[in-house]
């Protein structure tokens, strides 16, 4: 059973997704997404890095749609978006092939000198990209960065977005990464 506090921060999540704001994910989300990405790397169409990112957003929104469109729409409403995030949450193999192998991807997408984590600048152009403005990276990044070096690794965002996905903790710094919920 998800909490009111998991359910608030999924909705989070939906709302930064449905980048058509109709209520619904559908293919087109995640393609607007991977091409808004593209752009804000300055990734040619036609590199080889937009259609790794193009193809790796397409194969998400799959899965997504395979797992949790149960009124076979060809869309996720926010509805099914929950009862799939709780069918997840409770089974940890599920989270780690499903969430944190995206986690990992996502990183990589927005990792934009590739130095293996993400700086300040390059969190704030991850909230630009979902439509977050990017002056709650100011507010949230000192405190999602715990050790103070102005680097968020691989390590230390997998640990906040398990806490992001599961705590239940009001006070938790990862509930506001991805700014206010
Ligand atoms: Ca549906
Ligand atoms: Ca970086
Ligand atoms: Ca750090």
């Amino acid at each position: 059973m998800l909490t009111d506090l998991q359910k608030r921060k999924l909705t989070k999540l939906f709302a930064m997704y449905d980048t058509r704001c109709d209520g619904y994910l559908l293919a087109e989300d995640y393609e607007n997404l991977a091409k808004k990405i593209a752009a804000s790397r300055n990734l040619g169409l036609r590199s080889i890095k937009c259609q790794t990112l193009m193809s790796q957003f397409t194969h998400d929104w799959k899965c997504l749609l395979q797992k949790a469109d149960g009124t076979h729409d060809q869309k996720v409403s926010l509805k099914e978006w929950l009862e799939y995030h709780d069918e997840i949450l409770g089974d940890s193999s599920k989270y780690d092939a499903q969430i944190r192998a995206r986690t990992v991807a996502l990183l990589d997408a927005f990792d934009r000198d590739e130095n293996g984590g993400l700086s300040q600048q390059e969190w704030a152009e991850l909230l630009k990209v979902h439509d977050v403005s990017p002056v709650y990276a100011d507010i949230v990044y000192p405190a999602l960065d715990t050790d103070q070096d102005g680097f968020l690794t691989k390590d230390e965002i997998l640990q906040l977005i398990d806490d992001f996905y599961y705590s239940d903790d009001p006070n938790a710094p990862a509930n506001m990464m991805f700014g206010p919920y």
